[in-house]
């Protein structure tokens, strides 16, 4: 697997963009959301998303380094790929990302005059912008919640779905290593197996997972293994009815949706496989269900019934 550790830090790319004559306020919501939130890897490849970049601006000042060349969501944007190992998808070569860091490092610092204030400012906007206020119990709401409750050292693993890009957004770590996730092959069923592995090698530490419906039926599992070594880690499960990823993409290309509804979720069971369940329905619900989990001294199940809707205006993908 690549080692994505090797690659430039979000700060170091950022120092390439000149968001000087960036024309944010003529950009949608929807393309601004986009950049703002990309700089990252994904499926070997680096993709530097300019923050503030008008949309005309993108093929002068987009770089995508990969393996091959990679789709992107607007079909008119022609992005330069420069490409590595070619003919070895997924075993791109230390020595190949060496190459291409140095290609990027390569490309002169442009200037970037932004304040602390508006860093600051920008910042405020941003986590603003993942918490769009609706009447219904949403995601946000219940990852701010367990954020709260989970002490800075404690270790959040989280599986795949629309909840990893809110999770990815949103989430605030105080501490190095305190998150998992699986970036890049990005393999539903991760975050159980992640979190109880966790949890043997921190036994001291608290640990949780969060993973979707749809993760959740694939992985359930999982659960007899904490039984079994009682795991003290709890798995909050972000019941939305919905593979929730699949639906955002299907809705932003204005396809209709298929394959993509999970069902109404039925009541929450007392148990999986001997492991306690608990339902929350609230924001208020989630808190008390996190008490009751963390006091356990054992292996847990939340289910969080939230609404599938609240991801649409904050995961693009
Ligand atoms: C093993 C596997 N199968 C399929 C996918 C493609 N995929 C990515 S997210 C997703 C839906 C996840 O649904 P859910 O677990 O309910 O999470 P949500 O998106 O609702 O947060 C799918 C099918 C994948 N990443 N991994
Ligand atoms: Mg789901």
């Amino acid at each position: 697997m690549t080692d994505v550790n090797c690659l430039p830090s979000a700060d170091d790319l950022s120092r390439l963009v000149d968001s000087k004559d960036a024309d944010t306020a003529t950009m949608d919501e929807e393309t601004r959301m986009a950049l703002v939130k990309k700089i990252g890897t994904k499926n070997a490849s680096i993709k530097v998303w300019i923050d503030g970049l008008p949309r005309c601006e993108m093929s002068r000042r987009l770089v995508s380094v990969d393996v091959r060349p990679t789709g992107f969501c607007w079909d008119d944007v022609d992005v330069p790929v420069l490409e590595i190992a070619s003919g070895a998808v997924g075993v791109a070569s230390a020595a190949a990302i060496d190459c291409a860091i140095a290609a990027l490092s390569a490309i002169p610092a442009a200037a970037n005059d932004w304040s602390s204030d508006q860093v600051r400012a920008h910042r405020a906007d941003f986590d603003r912008a993942l918490r769009p206020r609706r009447e219904s119990f949403v995601a946000h709401q219940a990852l701010d919640i367990l954020r709260e409750m989970l002490p800075a050292d404690g270790i959040l693993a989280y599986d795949v779905g629309a909840h990893t890009h809110q999770i990815a957004s949103q989430w605030r770590t105080d501490r190095p290593r305190t998150l998992l996730a699986t970036n890049g092959w990005s393999s539903m069923g991760y975050a159980m197996p992640s979190a109880f592995a966790a949890k043997l090698v921190h036994p001291d530490r608290a640990v949780a997972c969060v993973v979707g419906d749809g993760g959740f039926q694939m992985t359930a599992g999982e659960l007899a293994l904490a039984r079994r070594l009682n795991l003290a880690s709890p798995v909050i499960v972000l019941n939305d009815g919905w593979l929730g990823l699949m639906k955002v993409k299907q809705e932003k290309r204005s396809y209709p949706l298929s394959g993509v509804r999970l069902g109404a979720p039925p009541e929450s069971p007392a148990h999986y496989f001997g492991v306690p369940c608990r339902a929350a329905k609230t924001p208020d619900d989630f808190r008390r269900a996190f008490a009751w989990a963390t006091a356990l001294g054992g292996p847990s199940v939340i289910e969080a019934f939230i609404d599938a809707d609240g991801y649409s205006p904050t995961v693009f993908d």
